[in-house]
């Protein structure tokens, strides 16, 4: 990013690499670094700091009460002390999930848990939200976790692919976004893709920004949300029929297909999964399901999927059975065929480049003790609500720690996870909440003691854009001072690292400062490209110069295909997998003996979902935001740009509409048993009758007189906290039945954005 500034005062930023596709969040920093929204200086919740041994009062209704950072640290040193002698590390909860901001350095959940490993251990985090059911079966099927793994290079996709589906993905938006920074280079392949006259697909309830982008180039086929398994299992069916299975590639590259095919025909359960059985569940007409599978037979077809799928209860079979339809049209490690997971994030497919990747921080230090325990981080609120009760994971009895003690930085977790009051219940249990924050967020506003923290114009750090093809090194200099009291995570654990032990300053930071650590990165880097014939020049040099350096093209990785060698040679090249074969059937999965995760795909009907909706429910859908990164920059004028009647936009068919006397532009209460909120009606053709769409990431803003009402729109008030399954326990946001009216209530002011009124 390129931010114009005078040293005081931010005036605008913009992308640093030329692209066609302008991103809009990286417009905000002015936004950013000025917001009335900021924590200015540390506070403390006052029932909290009563009788900080035994806080009293409720976190979310209190008041705040300004205390300096030399009283916030001694505060937070002497119950963290407590704590931990009381009642052991697993009581400290660390494992603070988010996306916090970029930057190699200043990685505030890694310097959360580099200072509790200093202390003496913490309870730690497994998975994450975005993949949480992908990442735990894909190994089991493939050997690996495919969701983070560099694709089937882009060129050969133009190359060689007929037929691409964009299953459940919506890369011009998810695109804008990088693990690492971004730099819009995935878009362009998509920019290629339209032009190319291929056949594309995009499987959605809703209309996305890609559909759009794609124009007349692509058929947009909307299911009933959480029935693509049906979907699937229809086209696999119409394969069978046909005889257009491809069964030596079956036979010699999967495991356990004959079990499957009993299933899929009806011979184990009596259900043959036809494709007008699965018409009648998803929404999409036979002929249309029909069609498919002869085009994926008669065409080299990649499987392009996102995540949204995913992340819904039994999201494990999703992919699973993706794969195995993938395996059955027998194209997987083929140029241009089989599957992909990760095209529409972090620029997937785009070759990797000869490069120089920077180190970075890490969360575990010599003589430390890391995570004692790690909860699957959906978990979070089962965990607080029940210390001591047993559950499964990934196929093994666990028990939930007593959590006591919570620490949260770099996240946004009143946003982030499923079912906010219910949270909010769970969040009275600990006697201890922190949250290092830019921003009065959610969780800020339900802490007991708030810190300051510096955004990344701020201070000094570094990054690579995209994250697979390590295309670029990228230098982040500081910009203005920190804001008001702002401090960086790293001097703030570095500070607490002293008063735990002495000398614990030193053993945290290993003595550097913060621009001793960047060198340090940046020489670790510097040898890595060594070997790869890639010179840096040193670092004065380049850190002086400001510029981005672009690492050379390999023109090796622009012929990657993945599943190649094992394709070629399955038994000199085998999989990670028990058979080293792709598995359609698990034994390992089949001893568990779950019922939320049977040992094959298969379809099974979530707890709310179009086919048990009671009249008038719709399916709730909470795709990712255009203009957001999840929670961030809500607050930012970015918000006029899609902001309706004041709120967070809520997508919905005319059919949906008009059976509630609702307008465009209207403001609606959305509501189910869990919550209520408002949100500014869409009408639009756009998305599949009976589904609706909030984006994720609005700010929950639970209005204290009507009943506790979101008036900004925050989906999570609505959603269903349930895990994937017992398998993975995945984030199941996207399982979620709602009622919809024209709000007829009283007007109702969004609050999210304020401070408390003593910040
Ligand atoms: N219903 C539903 N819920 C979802 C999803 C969904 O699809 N549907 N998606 C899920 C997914 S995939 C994800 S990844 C999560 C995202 O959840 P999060 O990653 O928690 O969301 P962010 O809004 O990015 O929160 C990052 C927070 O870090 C703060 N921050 C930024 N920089 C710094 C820093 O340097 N130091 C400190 N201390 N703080 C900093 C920001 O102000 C912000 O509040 O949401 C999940 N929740
Ligand atoms: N601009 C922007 N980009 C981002 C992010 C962001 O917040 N903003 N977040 C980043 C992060 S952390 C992640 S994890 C990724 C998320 O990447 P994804 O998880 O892939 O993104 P989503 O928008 O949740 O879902 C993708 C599409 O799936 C569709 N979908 C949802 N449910 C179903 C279903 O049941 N069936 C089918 N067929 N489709 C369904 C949604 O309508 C959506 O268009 O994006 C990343 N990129
Ligand atoms: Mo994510």
């Amino acid at each position: 990013m390129v931010v114009e500034t005078d040293g005081e005062t931010v005036f605008s930023s913009t992308g640093a690499l030329e692209t066609r596709h302008p991103n809009s969040l990286q417009t905000a920093v002015p936004d950013q670094v000025h917001s009335k929204t900021r924590v200015r200086y540390p506070m403390a919740r006052k029932g909290f700091l009563a009788s900080p041994d035994k806080p009293q009062g409720v976190r979310g209704q209190d008041e705040f009460v300004r205390i300096s950072w030399d009283e916030a640290l001694a505060l937070i040193h002497q119950q963290h002390q407590r704590i931990r002698t009381s009642y052991g590390p697993s009581a400290i909860f660390a494992g603070s999930y988010g996306w916090r901001s970029n930057g190699v350095l200043h990685k505030a959940a890694t310097l959360l848990q580099r200072y509790m490993s200093l202390a003496g251990g913490y309870t730690g985090h497994l998975g994450d939200y975005s993949t949480g059911a992908a990442q735990v079966i894909m190994p089991y099927v493939v050997g690996g976790n495919e969701v983070y793994q560099q694709q089937t290079s882009w060129p050969l996709v133009l190359e060689h692919s007929e037929v691409v589906v964009l299953w459940s993905a919506n890369p011009l938006n998810t695109l804008k976004i990088a693990w690492n920074a971004s730099d819009e280079q995935g878009i362009g392949y998509f920019e290629q893709l339209k032009k190319s006259g291929k056949r594309i697909f995009c499987i959605d309830p809703m209309r996305s920004e890609t559909v759009e982008f794609l124009g007349d180039s692509v058929t947009w086929i909307a299911p009933h949300m959480g029935t693509d398994v049906a979907l699937m299992l229809g086209i696999a069916h119409t394969l069978v029929e046909n005889g257009w299975q491809d069964r030596a590639f079956l036979e010699r590259c999967t495991h356990g297909y004959e079990i499957f095919a009993d299933y899929l025909t009806g011979k184990s359960d009596g259900t043959a999964k036809t494709a007008e059985w699965a018409a009648e569940i998803c929404g999409v007409e036979a002929a249309a399901i029909r069609e498919l599978a002869q085009l994926f037979h008669e065409n080299r077809t990649m499987l392009m999927a996102g995540w949204g799928m995913q992340r819904q209860q039994y999201g494990e079979q999703k992919h699973w059975m993706l794969v195995t339809l993938a395996a059955m049209l027998g194209q997987i490690g083929l140029p241009g065929g089989g599957f992909g997971l990760s095209y529409h994030f972090a620029n997937g497919g785009n070759p990797t480049r000869r490069a120089a990747v920077l180190a970075s921080m890490q969360g575990s230090l010599a003589g430390g003790v890391d995570a004692v325990d790690k909860i699957p981080v959906a978990r979070i609120v089962e965990a607080l609500e029940n210390p001591g009760g047993a559950y499964h994971h990934n196929g093994e009895q666990r028990t939930f720690p007593d959590i006591r003690f919570i620490w949260w930085a770099g996240g946004s977790n009143f946003t982030h996870h499923q079912d906010t009051n219910r949270l909010i219940n769970a969040w009275q249990k600990p006697e201890l909440v922190v949250i290092s924050e830019c921003f009065w967020t959610g969780a800020a506003k339900h802490a007991d003691i708030v810190l300051p923290i510096t955004t990344s114009f701020e201070r000094n750090d570094m990054t690579m854009t995209g994250d697979y093809s390590n295309q670029h090194l990228v230098p982040m200099k500081q910009v203005v001072p920190p804001q008001y009291e702002a401090r960086n995570d790293f001097d703030v654990f570095a500070a607490l690292s002293e008063r735990w032990e002495e000398g614990g300053h030193a053993r945290f930071t290993e003595g550097k400062t913060e621009l001793e650590w960047l060198e340090t990165f940046y020489n670790i880097a510097s040898e890595r490209g060594a070997q790869q014939q890639v010179t840096l020049p040193p670092f004065n040099d380049f850190w002086q110069a400001n510029n981005i350096i672009e690492m050379p093209e390999n023109p090796q990785n622009a012929e990657f295909i993945r599943f190649a060698a094992f394709r070629d040679d399955p038994a000199a090249n085998p999989l990670k997998t028990p058979s080293g074969k792709i598995e359609i059937y698990s034994e390992r999965i089949a001893r568990y003996g779950y019922a939320d995760c049977p040992p094959h795909p298969t379809w099974l009907a979530p707890d709310e979902w179009q086919g048990n909706a009671r009249e008038g429910q719709l399916q709730l859908l909470s795709a990712h935001p255009a203009h957001r990164l999840h929670s961030q920059l809500n607050y930012a004028k970015l918000r006029d740009r899609y902001a309706v009647a004041g709120r967070e936009p809520l997508t919905l068919h005319p059919q949906d509409a008009n059976a509630r006397g609702i307008e465009d532009g209207d403001l609606v209460r959305v509501w189910n048993e869990r919550g209520q909120v408002l949100a500014g009606a869409v009408v639009t053709d756009g998305i599949k009758p009976g589904v609706i769409c909030l984006h994720q990431g609005a700010w929950p803003d639970l209005d204290k007189t009507a009943d506790g009402i979101c008036k900004n729109g925050a989906v999570n008030v609505l959603t269903l906290d349930i895990p994937s399954s017992r398998l993975a326990n995945g984030c199941a946001g996207n399982t979620t039945l709602v009622w919809m009216e024209k709000y007829q209530g009283p007007a109702l002011s969004v609050t999210a954005f304020d401070p408390p009124t003593s910040a």
